[in-house]
């Protein structure tokens, strides 16, 4: 995607955590956002839009008409990842999955291409600062600019004008593709919560396995990260990292959950990755979306 330089007078961005088809909480964020900063500002999804929730179609509706407009960025999440892979008829589905919707539409084949060639990482800059938004994770090795090639690699097959490059792609589940391999690289960017060395897992950090992000931020890195996908972690704040996935979905299961978007100050002095910050929305999950 194109850079997306800001200087303290540009347009408002705000990013935005799981939707997963929530989509009444969403309406509340960006008519909210409208009325605060007037129909110039700038939504950013860190992925999984769709499923488990009920209004998965509406809410690619919205997002679409705004990314149209040049006012929405979304990366894809394993939600839109398992939506492709169903479409394509490599994967049944789910008992909690409600993307049937989507499937079964006279539009489907049009919403599938559309998903296909969304980009798996936004980078661009943010009051002067770079910054990468993902679904998951990042190979904590990864500068910027390797993380950037990484994923053209990936956009490249599964974006393809050949719909049997991206079937190929995905042909293949992550857990058996080849360490580095385009089809390991996109699991590990859109559902990775854990880290042992080079090797990286979907599921939460237990014995010698850690969260991807603290071998990150060992590294002090000159970049931020947008992500989402670990509503069992909630609202990460850390240098370095803002984890919006807090679960909006999930909300009346055991706990509540929220939408969650941060709307980052505008300011030339300090990093906008910087901690404390309380820059934040959130919108409660207005029911129990599905059983426990
Ligand atoms: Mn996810």
């Amino acid at each position: 995607m194109a850079a997306d330089t800001q200087t303290p007078n540009a347009r408002r961005s705000l990013f935005i955590g799981d939707v997963q088809g929530c989509g009444d909480e969403l309406d509340l964020i960006l008519d909210r956002a409208t009325a605060r900063f007037g129909e110039e500002c700038v939504f950013h999804f860190v992925g999984d839009l769709v499923n488990r929730g009920p209004y998965s179609m509406r809410v690619l509706e919205r997002v679409r008409k705004l990314a149209d407009a040049g006012r929405a960025h979304c990366v894809l999440g394993n939600h839109e990842i398992n939506l492709i892979t169903q479409a394509f008829g490599l994967r049944e589905a789910g008992e909690r999955d409600t993307i049937h919707e989507i499937l079964g539409s006279q539009e489907a084949d049009d919403w599938l291409d559309w998903l296909r060639a969304l980009p798996l990482v936004e980078s661009a800059e943010l009051s002067g600062c770079p910054f990468a938004m993902v679904h998951a994770a990042v190979h904590p090795d990864w500068d910027l600019e390797t993380l950037a090639r990484e994923a053209r690699r990936v956009e490249a097959r599964l974006g393809s004008e050949e719909r049997d490059d991206a079937y190929a792609l995905l042909a293949t589940p992550s857990d058996r593709a080849p360490a580095g391999s385009e089809r390991d690289v996109l699991g590990r960017i859109t559902t990775c919560r854990s880290v042992l060395g080079d090797e990286w897992s979907s599921a939460l950090p237990e014995g010698d396995w850690v969260p991807w992000h603290t071998q990150w931020s060992k590294r002090h890195y000159p970049y931020g990260i947008v992500y989402g996908h670990w509503s069992l972690q909630g609202l990460h704040v850390a240098e370095g990292l803002r984890g919006l996935d807090t679960g909006c979905v999930h909300h009346g299961r055991n706990r509540d959950g929220y939408l969650t978007a941060w709307v980052p100050e505008l300011a030339t002095t300090s990093w906008p990755f910087d901690t404390p910050d309380t820059a934040f929305w959130r919108v409660r999950g207005y029911r129990r979306y599905y059983p426990l």
